[in-house]
């Protein structure tokens, strides 16, 4: 057999772009693929995905390359094997309050380590109407922390109904399970383009931190009714969610939805234990989060420990003092944040994923690909989409799912092919 020279991990890594050649890893070998990118049947920008590191995190989300005639391609492009010594990735430096995070997908595009944030790729994101969980969008503020399922408890509470507190097998026995497809987006999704107009502070998220899921849980609805709290109230009223994850201070995380979204059968706000028909991973809430559907992130509290009935808002940082809007005119030195209220519902979204901002795109016909999506379980009725800076427009196709009225909680992918002339600028 051929002997071959051997490379780090870091090696590998130091082969991204074609200038540099591309290599990737498979199991322990190493290939260098730069003369197959422009001829992958996927596409050259998603094998680009992998560059300098390895195969099978990308391979598992298409099931196309496990086929034998597929590794029969690759092992045409061998050039070398990965140390011995190359053990798995250094486990984290003890005292790191983020040492117990799980492992990530390597496609994510990462706009903060400790806490994790991440966002799936724009080549990927509207690849498919649900998002597979390990490119879905990760936004934590703090920690994962290790929930132990054996003893984990949810308590409910709060004037009015009796407490509670459910195992996970009380959750998943004692309530029927409801499903909703749902697209989550953060309150930040797009800063990076906003900061373009104007710099702002914050993570900058590009237009990934929006995903969509099939959610399987208990509905508050019926976990609230079963504590005895009443459908209709008199007054204010608000439900407020806890996770398990807290500062160094030791406040958790928090955010609350007012009274009526959280009982009404319509709103589908749910206690979710399963995501895509498995369990929730752990950077999205394990053993169990909150789904509030149409509404900002923010409020689908994750690793959720307490439930709490209360006349005010979460007292939390994150629904007293972040999650807010303002005027332009307003800045974080004059800021009053008792002036503005928490943000529920959010507005209509959409954005375009293929071709990319600055993308050379041949002359002839284009595809243009993208998401569009609204809050508050409002259909996306029509996609427009303008190649000429908005003089003249074009309906796209939407593919998606046909919901109820007013339970539109998922976004629908949208597409248009139009005529490029050579050497044309699109706007
Ligand atoms: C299809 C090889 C990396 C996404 C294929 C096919 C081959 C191939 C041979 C055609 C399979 C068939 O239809 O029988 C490779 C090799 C890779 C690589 C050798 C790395 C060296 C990737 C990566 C991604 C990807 C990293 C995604 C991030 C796809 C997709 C298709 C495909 C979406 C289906 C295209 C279609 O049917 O329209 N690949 N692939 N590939 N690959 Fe890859
Ligand atoms: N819940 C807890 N406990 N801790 C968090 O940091 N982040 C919130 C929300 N729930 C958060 C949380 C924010 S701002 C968003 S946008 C969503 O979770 C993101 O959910 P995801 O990470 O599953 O995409
Ligand atoms: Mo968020």
């Amino acid at each position: 057999a051929p002997r071959y020279p051997r490379y780090t991990r870091e090696e590998v890594g130091r082969h991204r772009l074609p200038q540099d050649r591309v290599w990737v890893t498979h199991g322990t070998e190493v290939f260098d693929v730069t003369d197959f990118v422009e001829l992958h049947p996927g596409g050259a920008d998603k094998i680009l995905l992998a560059a300098g590191g390895a195969l099978e995190p990308f391979w598992a989300l298409y099931a196309v390359h496990s086929q034998p005639h597929v590794l029969e391609l690759l092992r045409e492009y061998k050039v070398g094997e990965l140390s011995p010594e190359e053990a798995p990735p250094a486990a984290a430096a003890a005292g790191d309050p983020f040492a117990g995070d799980p492992p990530r997908h390597p496609g994510l595009r990462v706009n903060s380590q400790k806490p994790f944030n991440a966002e799936p790729p724009a080549e990927l994101l509207a690849e498919r109407f649900l998002t597979p969980n390990e490119l879905f969008f990760t936004r934590n503020h703090l920690p994962v922390p290790a929930v132990d399922p054996g003893s984990y408890r949810l308590r409910v509470e709060g004037p009015g109904g009796r407490a509670l507190s459910l195992s996970l097998p009380e959750l998943r026995s004692r309530f029927p399970k409801h499903e909703v497809t749902a697209t989550l987006q953060c309150a930040g999704n797009r800063r990076a383009e906003m900061s373009q107009v104007r710099p702002v502070k914050g993570l900058p998220w590009d237009i990934g931190a929006i995903s969509t899921a099939r959610w399987g849980g208990a509905r508050l609805r019926d976990v609230l009714l079963h504590a005895g709290f009443e459908e209709e109230r008199e007054g204010e009223w608000h439900v407020c969610f806890e996770g398990l994850d807290a500062d160094a201070g030791g406040a958790p995380y928090g955010a609350s939805i007012p009274y009526g979204r959280a009982v009404s059968p319509a709103a589908d706000v749910l206690l979710a234990y399963e995501m895509n028909g498995e369990e929730l991973p752990r950077d999205h809430g394990f053993p169990v989060r909150v789904v509030v559907p149409g509404v900002v992130g923010a409020r689908s509290v994750k690793w959720l420990r307490r439930v709490a009935v209360s006349p005010a808002e979460s007292p939390s940082h994150w629904q007293q003092n972040d999650y807010k809007g303002f005027s332009p005119c307003v800045d974080w030195d004059t800021v009053d944040y008792k002036t503005a209220p928490a943000i529920q519902e959010l507005p209509v979204q959409s954005a375009i994923t293929h071709p990319r901002p600055g993308a050379a795109v041949p002359a002839g016909e284009l595809t243009v690909k993208g998401y569009a999506w609204s809050g508050g379980g409002r259909p996306v009725v029509r996609v427009d989409v303008s190649l000429d800076g908005g003089r003249t427009w074009r309906v796209a196709r939407l593919s998606g799912e046909r919901p109820p009225p007013g339970r539109a909680w998922a976004w629908v992918l949208w597409e248009l092919q139009a005529p490029v002339a050579a050497g044309a600028e699109l706007e």
